[in-house]
């Protein structure tokens, strides 16, 4: 099953007790102060694998608990530390913390490998050779532990493509990424077919790629929930480029334009459920259209319409079989020069703002 968001509640050890001892032994009876420190309590820590590509193994545990630290003893001993938890969670991750006012993003795993702690655990008290001064010289207190943290989060997988295939059900989606990539995903001719989304790398000649992803198929009401809702459009939210598949085959009974238009409307709409946010995560995406199905057309004006109302747009429209191949090849370069001039916009963007980027993320980092 995949499952791409849920709710885990994470604690961190807490820190152990530093110890309040006197050395003592025939030769040194007063032989001074020798509590050891309290051991530091483990920490969550989530970490992003490739190994995984679902969140749902945290649907059957929800708690997670890293072990304490134990408390100091005598003979400068320091106590034991508690042990980390690590959490494997799919590339793609993002991680939001539930506040009193809603949810912050906490830490963005794009990358394998890539780590962050999420409960950091309490340091070990301090023993009571720590506290010996020149004027006190057996201190009889030591320090109490750290507490650690507790912490509700939001899981919430995105996918990492670089192109999104956006259309109706059954307009042919997954028939194009199996043609284009070596996803192979289930053809059907009945809607809502796909019922996750299936990522595809796409290699084109040169040492050129990108990853695309074909999300199950939209319908008029989507952000409302109907069909299988918008849930799915959340994975295209880190694309470049949005291709949009519309059924030119007279198969369908509806009008090329007006799906068009819909799943138009619905990307308008569509927001990103894990913050409140007023912006149009998909809505601003590049995006290109693909007349699909052109081998069964029977009635020549449904595509000349779509390309009429597509040009007034603005946007290009390529006639493509994802069947036979035909077309397949153009949309394609179109795609990938597309997908390489948004990169170097955001590239630009990103080199303006890189400074007053770094100047706000003052997270702290815990070594782990
Ligand atoms: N004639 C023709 N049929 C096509 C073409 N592309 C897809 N089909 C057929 O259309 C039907 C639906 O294809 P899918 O690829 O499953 O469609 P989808 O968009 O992934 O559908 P959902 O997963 O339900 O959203 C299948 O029977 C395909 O064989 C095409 O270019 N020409
Ligand atoms: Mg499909």
């Amino acid at each position: 099953m995949f499952v791409d968001e849920v709710d885990i509640h994470v604690t961190s050890g807490d820190g152990g007790r530093g110890c309040l001892s006197f050395h003592r032994e025939k030769s040194a009876p007063r032989g001074g102060p020798d509590g050891g420190d309290g051991g530091a309590g483990g920490s969550i820590v989530l970490v992003a694998t490739p190994h995984v590509n679902t969140l749902i193994a945290f649907r059957f545990s929800r708690i997670y608990k890293a072990t304490k630290g134990s408390h100091g003893e005598g003979s400068n001993r320091t106590g034991k530390s508690g042990k980390n938890l690590t959490l494997a969670v799919p590339v793609g991750t993002v991680v939001y913390e539930e506040v009193d006012d809603g949810r912050v993003q906490f830490a963005d795993l794009r990358e394998a490998g890539q780590r962050v702690v999420v409960a950091r655990g309490g340091d070990g008290g301090k023993g009571n050779q720590h506290f010996a001064t020149p004027t006190n010289q057996a201190p009889r207190r030591a320090g109490k532990g750290y507490p650690g943290e507790t912490r509700l989060l939001h899981l919430r997988l995105k996918l990492l493509a670089d192109v999104g295939l956006v259309g109706f059900p059954n307009v042919g989606k997954s028939t194009l990424i199996a043609r284009i990539s070596a996803a192979r995903p289930k053809i059907a001719n009945y809607a809502f077919t796909t019922l996750s989304p299936n990522l595809g790398v796409v290699s084109m000649s040169g040492d050129r790629s990108f990853v695309v992803a074909d999300v199950p198929g939209l319908i008029e009401g989507a952000h409302e929930g109907h069909g299988l809702g918008d849930r799915f459009l959340g994975h295209l939210e880190r694309t470049r480029v949005l291709v949009h598949l519309v059924d030119v085959s007279s198969s369908t009974g509806r009008d090329p334009i007006e799906d068009f238009t819909v799943i138009r409307r619905e990307l308008d709409l569509f927001r990103d459920r894990a913050v409140e946010t007023e912006v149009a995560p998909l809505a601003t995406k590049h995006q290109i259209v693909a007349a699909n199905k052109i081998d069964a057309i029977d009635d020549p004006t449904r595509l000349e319409r779509l390309r009429k109302h597509t040009a007034e747009l603005g946007l290009t429209c390529f006639d493509v079989s994802a069947v036979t191949g035909e077309g397949v090849g153009p949309l394609l370069e179109a795609v990938w020069a597309a997908y390489q001039s948004a990169k170097s916009i955001e590239a630009e963007a990103n080199g303006n703002a890189e400074g007053d980027a770094d100047a706000d993320d003052d997270r702290p980092v815990w070594p782990v």
